[in-house]
């Protein structure tokens, strides 16, 4: 039986980095759900400390729409310092960080938290990135100079981002220690950048091909072998629009409502898990709760929740079968 953890919540209420409001109200979305409730009955202990500080309001110069990408990023980058050193600070306190999103440029300032956490302990990040996107645009390649289409580039160290973007605050990962899981839709640029820098794509193809079990198995199996911290970015887009209509980059065929799960609760039996995000929910788009209702019964499942309430054989012997 794997140890109760101590997991500590942190909201990060914006959506600066999108172009689609309303994912700020996501980790508020997450809390009604129930999420410290269901993390509390798997026997985990749980602090809250709620929504980090917005920088901005949410005001435009434009009235009748968002403000500009350019507009926003002041906003993106005081909040991914915030969040790094928070993030840091859990890390330090040997918590698990649970980083409750806001657009997913808020990972810029997650994974810097792991990454500068792991870089004097010598030990290997290795970021799992399921998602639709590849969210591996640079500020050149990106073709709505949307933040949340960028931050593994940002993090893996891609030149195009100005002097703005750095600090104290950005940790580095190696962008062969990246997996990104579940993708279906990469931009012309972005893919060429992704396949020059070796990236691992896990895409829907994989997965229909080789099996969600097989797929996930590797990418486990790729962090253990070098003891990896795995840090889990989970966008909430990875999953079927029909099952998860809550976000503002919805793109069809994507992971199964059991797929999902699965994928989880491997996680959750690899040990492994260091700290998660959970991203793009967006609560004014969501059907009655069913995306938020769904995340927090996957976080449940990374943390523990199984059918039976116990661990089942390993995996390996699943796939040793045929
Ligand atoms: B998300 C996009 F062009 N690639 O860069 C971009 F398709 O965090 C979408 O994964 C990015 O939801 C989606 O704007 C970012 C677009
Ligand atoms: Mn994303
Ligand atoms: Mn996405
Ligand atoms: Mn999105």
């Amino acid at each position: 039986m794997p140890r109760p953890k101590r997991i500590d919540l942190i909201g990060i209420a914006t959506a600066s980095g999108a172009s689609v409001r309303g994912c700020g109200m996501g980790p508020e979305a997450l809390r009604v759900a129930g999420l410290a409730e269901a993390l509390i009955d798997l026997e985990h202990s749980v602090a809250d400390h709620g929504d980090l500080r917005r920088p901005q309001p949410d005001i435009s110069t434009n009235p009748s729409s968002w403000r500009l990408p350019d507009e926003r990023k002041a906003d993106v980058l005081e909040l991914a310092e915030s969040v790094s050193n928070a993030g840091y600070d859990i890390l330090k306190a040997g918590h698990f960080p649970l980083f409750l999103g806001g657009d997913h440029s808020v990972a810029m300032g997650t994974v810097s938290a792991v990454a500068r956490h792991c870089l004097p302990l010598q030990k290997p990040v290795h970021v799992l990135w399921i998602d639709a996107h590849a969210d591996y645009n640079t500020p050149e390649t990106s073709p709505s100079g949307n933040l949340h289409g960028m931050p593994l580039a940002l993090l893996c160290g891609e030149p195009g981002f100005n002097e703005a973007f750095r600090g104290e605050w950005l940790g580095r990962i190696d962008p062969g220690n990246v997996s990104i899981f579940g993708a279906r839709s990469i931009d012309r640029d972005e893919r060429r950048l992704v396949q020059a820098r070796g990236v691992d794509v896990i895409d829907m193809r994989k997965i229909d091909q080789l099996g969600v079990v097989a797929a996930m198995q590797k990418v486990i199996d790729k962090a253990k072998a070098v003891g990896a911290h795995l840090h889990v970015s989970f966008d909430v887009d990875s999953l079927d629009p029909a099952i998860a209509p809550g976000g503002g980059t919805l793109v069809p065929g994507g992971l199964s409502y059991r797929e999902a799960h699965l994928i989880m609760e491997m996680l959750h039996d690899s040990g492994i898990v260091g700290s998660l995000d959970v991203v793009e929910l967006n609560p004014f788009l969501d059907h009655g709760g069913k995306s938020a209702t769904l995340m927090v019964d996957l976080v449940a499942s990374l943390f523990g929740r199984s059918i039976m309430g116990e661990e089942p054989g390993p995996v390996e012997f699943l796939l040793a079968e045929n």
